[in-house]
C-alpha cells in the first residue's frame, strides 16, 4: 500500500469512528495488506486523533486469549492505544447512539512505576516495574461491518478500542497472584462471563512483556506512569441500551457503568 492509500485508509477509519458508521473491512480492497502496513495505518489514525487535540492514556493489548489467537491464526497479540476521550468515569454511562455495535470485556490494567524497555523483557521484570493495578471494563467497537475482520484490519482499526472504565487504583501487593485472580463480568446482575488472570496469555504480566518487546522493534518503550490494558480476562459480551454492566476482580474491587440509549 502506498503512502497516499495508507493515509486515506486511516481517514476512512477515523471518520467511521467519529460518524459511528460501519465500513467494509479494508482487506477487501487490499487483500495483501501486511501487519506492518496495518500498524502504519494505525499510526496515521493515532496522528489524526492527536491533531484533533486528543491525548493518549496508554496502550492496550488485544487478542490475548489463546482462543482469540487461534481463531485469528496469530502467534502474538496485537496492540492499540486508549485515548482520553475514551475514558468513562467509574459508575458513569456510555451512550449507545455514539457507538456502532459495542461489546464489553473485563480486564486488569497496570500502572507502571518505572520505564520498561525491550527487547527481552520478562514477566518478572514487568512485575517489578508495576506500581498499581486497576480493574477495568473495556468497550470494544469494531468499525467493520458485523465485527468481521482479518488481523491487519483490526490492527489498523486501533484494535477496536472505543471506551474504557477504570476502577480504583490498588497498590500492587507483593504476593498477589494475578494469574489466579478470579474475574466476573455481570450484566443486569447476572454473571455472563468468568475468567482468571491466566486467560491473558498465561499471566497479564506476560502480555505487558510482549507489548514492551513488540514496541522495542520500533525503538519505543513503555513509560513510567502509563496505564496498560493487558487484555480481556473474560470473553466480550454484546451491549444493549439499558444494560447495567459491572466486573469484579478478586483482590482489586469492582468497576461498573450503564448503557444509555
Ligand atoms: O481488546 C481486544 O481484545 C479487542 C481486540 C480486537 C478484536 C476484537 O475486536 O474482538
Ligand atoms: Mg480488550
Amino acid at each position: 500500500m502506498n503512502t497516499a492509500a495508507l493515509k486515506d485508509t486511516a481517514r476512512l477509519l477515523y471518520l467511521a469512528e467519529t460518524e459511528k458508521r460501519e465500513v467494509e473491512r479494508i482487506t477487501k480492497d487490499y487483500p495483501e495488506l501486511t501487519v506492518e502496513e496495518a500498524y502504519a495505518i494505525q499510526e496515521e489514525l493515532i496522528q489524526l486523533k492527536l491533531w484533533d487535540g486528543n491525548s493518549i492514556i496508554g496502550p492496550k493489548m488485544g487478542l490475548t486469549s489463546r482462543a482469540k489467537m487461534k481463531q485469528m491464526n496469530v502467534e502474538e497479540p496485537i496492540y492499540g492505544y486508549i485515548f482520553e476521550d475514551m475514558i468513562v468515569p467509574n459508575g458513569g454511562s456510555i451512550r449507545m447512539n455514539e457507538l456502532i455495535h459495542p461489546k464489553v470485556e473485563a480486564e486488569i490494567a497496570f500502572v507502571l512505576g518505572e520505564d520498561i524497555e525491550g527487547p527481552g523483557v520478562t514477566k518478572e521484570q514487568v512485575l517489578e516495574a508495576v506500581a498499581e493495578l486497576i480493574p477495568v471494563l473495556e468497550v470494544i467497537d469494531s468499525r467493520y461491518e458485523n465485527f468481521s475482520f482479518t488481523l491487519p484490519d483490526v490492527i489498523a482499526d486501533n484494535a477496536s478500542s472505543s471506551r474504557v472504565v477504570l476502577g480504583e487504583k490498588v497498590k500492587k501487593p507483593d504476593d498477589f497472584k494475578l494469574d489466579e485472580a478470579r474475574v466476573s463480568l455481570m450484566i443486569n446482575g447476572e454473571v455472563k462471563e468468568r475468567g482468571t488472570g491466566a486467560a491473558v496469555v498465561g499471566h497479564p504480566a506476560n502480555s505487558a512483556a510482549m507489548l514492551a518487546n513488540m514496541l522495542s522493534r520500533k525503538k519505543q518503550k513503555l513509560a513510567a506512569g502509563s496505564i496498560i490494558l493487558t487484555g480481556g480476562v473474560t470473553g466480550a459480551v454484546m451491549l444493549q441500551p439499558g444494560d447495567r454492566v459491572s466486573a469484579q476482580v478478586e483482590g482489586l474491587g469492582d468497576v461498573s457503568f450503564s448503557v444509555k440509549p
